[in-house]
């Protein structure tokens, strides 16, 4: 954390192919930016099946693991890590449920998603989960450490 700021919790949040085809990128980064949200850390990059089966690693052996991992690592995602203010779970609140006929409208997959398989957005669902996720998709050096000015009027 920058001096004289509190430590801020971080999520990783991810675009999936599936979002990234269908021009939702701007969509889904201007909820959390203009929530209040800061930005510390984005990139696209086509996943090698290696690091979408990481990412999964605890789904391995489910039915639906093999597809799972060759979806995301099928074309181009958008992995971001957001910062500030319970930010774990808003981002959750913020996607919806996991299948999204099951998502209340006005969450990501509730306005955009129909099959599970293709739910658009990851994002992580707990503390721990979030610093694995961020460990695996980001070196240190490519989360920018700055102070985001507008902040004051948000907190
Ligand atoms: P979530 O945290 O909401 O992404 O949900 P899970 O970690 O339970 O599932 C991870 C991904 O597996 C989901 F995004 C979609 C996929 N999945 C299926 O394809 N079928 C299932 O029955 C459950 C999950």
């Amino acid at each position: 954390a920058l001096a004289g700021s509190s430590p801020q919790e971080r999520t990783f949040i991810m675009i999936k192919p599936d979002g990234v085809h269908r021009g939702l990128v701007a969509d889904i980064i201007k909820r959390f930016e203009a929530k209040g949200y800061k930005l510390v850390g984005i990139k696209v990059l086509v996943p090698s099946k290696d690091l979408a089966g990481k990412h999964y690693a605890e789904h391995e052996g489910k039915p639906f693991y093999p597809g799972l991992v060759n979806f995301l690592s099928s074309g181009a995602v958008v992995a971001m890590v957001w910062e500030g203010k319970e930010v774990i779970k808003t981002g959750r609140t913020f996607i919806g449920a996991t299948n999204p006929l099951a998502s209340a409208p006005g969450t990501i997959r509730g306005d955009y998603g129909i099959d599970v398989g293709r739910n658009i957005i990851h994002g992580s669902d707990s503390v721990d989960s979030a610093q694995k996720e961020i460990a695996l998709w980001f070196k240190p050096a490519e989360l920018a450490e700055y102070e985001l000015i507008s902040k004051k009027w948000v907190y």
